[in-house]
């Protein structure tokens, strides 16, 4: 196994919350694997609930410190795709 592959969105709480939370103690416990994450990045215009931002805004900060590599999946983008 050469590393974790995490897929989440951040804007509600256990998407955010519980997968960094799991994420730093998988790199507590092994910080030679490289971590990458498919994160799903809220929107308005997908859901209005208002403290999607803040949620994300903490998860994002959670990732710098242990993601090697996040791969950003924008809700916005993907929402235009589909109503367009
Ligand atoms: N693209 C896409 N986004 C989704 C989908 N389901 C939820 N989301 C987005 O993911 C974010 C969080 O949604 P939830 O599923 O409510 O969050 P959760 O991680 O389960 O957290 P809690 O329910 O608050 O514990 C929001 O920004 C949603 O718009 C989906 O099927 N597709
Ligand atoms: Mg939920």
């Amino acid at each position: 196994m050469t590393g974790f592959q995490v897929v989440h969105s951040i804007g509600g709480g256990t998407g955010s919350g519980m997968a960094c939370l799991l994420l730093e103690k998988i790199k507590e416990e092994y910080p030679d694997r490289i971590i990458s994450n498919f994160t799903v990045i809220p929107s308005p215009k997908v859901s209005d609930t208002v403290v999607e931002p803040y949620n994300a805004t903490m998860a994002i900060s959670s990732l710098i410190e242990t993601s090697d590599e996040t791969y950003t999946i924008d809700n916005e983008a993907l929402h235009d795709i589909c109503y367009r």
